[in-house]
């Protein structure tokens, strides 16, 4: 079965999109997102000037041989664009394997070691009363797991809080907008929200919260041991991840469990964090990541550590990966938990999918392959849009993370 065809769909219906459509000679299509937040045309390049032209001809069914020959091939190895077009290229050959075997996903990584995939949604609030509204919200819909986010007094804005106490997209038209940050504020007041979230709702629902990469790691320690009595599921990205010792500084001070990992893009990265056992999941995710090829070798490698996966899963990885990751995290031993933030209406209009929430779980379709389509006219009537994530800067005016 040879690849005839592969195009790079560029869209943005409410966001920004890349995909990658792979057709063959026995007419089976394959998808593979391929979005790259806020630096979506870079994939975009790197896929058509010289990634294209590669697959013309070859075989779709040696998806191993396919990874190796991108990544071996190419000399220069990783990094989010690289990585970012290998996994579109992976997805896409999963999905037509899949599709050829007349099979969901799922069942060609190993059926199911689970009925559905555990998911976490997104509560926030610009005060405590209304984060905890946001919280009984999504209980209320049978959530059992919530991400708390809040904004910080005295600041104009935080990360993780939308207009929408349900609905949270980072990035904004045109150019990128600036945001102020106090570590100080913020470790001050973050313990009481998540500690008033506990008092209202009990201990019956898994709480996480991200940092975002924002704290240094003495301030991410003490972050962390003050929050070991509301028991978080996991405190995400307490540092950033360039300097993986940081993680160890953080866990020598306390037990409650670490995630990390939105950014890599390679075992590479993991591989410290997963062998150390500096954390407790990995949030590598199927587009980012050298595709599910790659996230199964994260996967397989993490278990050996009791590491478990809960891969990232925000508007910014589209429809496509979203169902990749459900396939994967339903078949994978080691899951732990998927991010769901559900994307707009219209996205899932451009991408009808199979793919279902129901109780505080996502569940895969039953058709061939990944369960997703493109509907390309709708597509075209929604051409690129640039958008951005904010910088953040400090109260002072220094560059900070965002
Ligand atoms: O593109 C960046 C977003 O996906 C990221 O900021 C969202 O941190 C995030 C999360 O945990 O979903
Ligand atoms: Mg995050």
């Amino acid at each position: 079965m040879k690849i005839v065809d592969a195009k790079v769909i560029v869209c943005s219906p409410d966001r920004n999109f890349a995909t990658l459509k792979l057709t063959t000679d026995s007419g089976l299509t394959g998808l593979g997102d391929a979005t790259l937040n806020g630096r979506e045309l870079a994939v975009v390049a790197y896929l058509q000037e010289h990634v294209c032209p590669l697959l013309i001809g070859r075989d779709a069914h040696r998806i191993e041989d396919t990874w190796q020959y991108l990544y071996k091939g190419a000399y220069w190895r990783r990094g989010p664009v690289t990585m970012s077009a290998i996994a579109a290229v992976d997805t896409a050959l999963w999905d037509i394997k899949a599709k050829s075997a007349d099979m969901p996903l799922y069942q060609l990584l190993g059926g199911r070691s689970r009925e559905g995939v555990m998911v976490y949604g997104h509560a926030s609030g610009n005060d405590i009363p209304q984060v905890s509204d946001a919280v009984g919200a999504y209980l209320g819909e049978g959530y059992l797991a919530v991400r708390v986010q809040c904004a910080i007094p005295g600041l104009g804005s935080a990360y993780g809080v939308g207009k929408d106490a349900k609905f949270y997209e980072p990035a904004g038209r045109g150019l990128p907008l600036e945001s102020e940050w106090s570590s100080e504020r913020y470790l001050r007041f973050i313990p009481e929200v998540l500690g008033a979230v506990r008092s209202k709702f009990g201990f019956d629902f898994h709480m996480l919260h991200d940092v975002h990469h924002r704290l240094t790691p003495i301030e991410a320690a003490h972050l962390a041991k003050r929050l070991e009595e509301v028991e978080l599921f996991w405190l995400e990205d307490p540092v950033v991840a360039e300097l993986q010792e940081g993680f160890r500084l953080v866990r020598q001070h306390t037990t409650t469990p670490i995630a990390t990992g939105e950014v890599f893009n390679s075992i590479w990265d993991c591989q410290q964090l997963i062998q150390e056992q500096l954390i407790d999941f990995i949030r590598a995710s199927v587009v980012h990541t050298g595709g599910i090829t790659h996230l199964r070798r994260i996967a397989q490698l993490a278990e050996l550590y009791h590491v478990r996966m809960g891969c990232h899963g925000a508007t910014d990885l589209s429809p496509v990966c979203l169902a990749a990751a459900i396939h994967f995290g339903i078949s994978v031993h080691n899951f732990g938990i998927q991010e769901y933030m559900p994307h707009s209406e219209l996205t899932d209009e451009v991408f009808p999918h199979t793919y279902r929430f129901a109780g505080g779980h996502l569940y895969p379709g039953e058709d061939p392959g990944l369960g997703v389509d493109l509907d390309e006219d709708l597509a075209d009537r929604y051409p690129y849009d640039p958008a951005y994530l904010p910088i953040s800067r400090k109260l002072d005016g220094t560059v900070h993370n965002w």
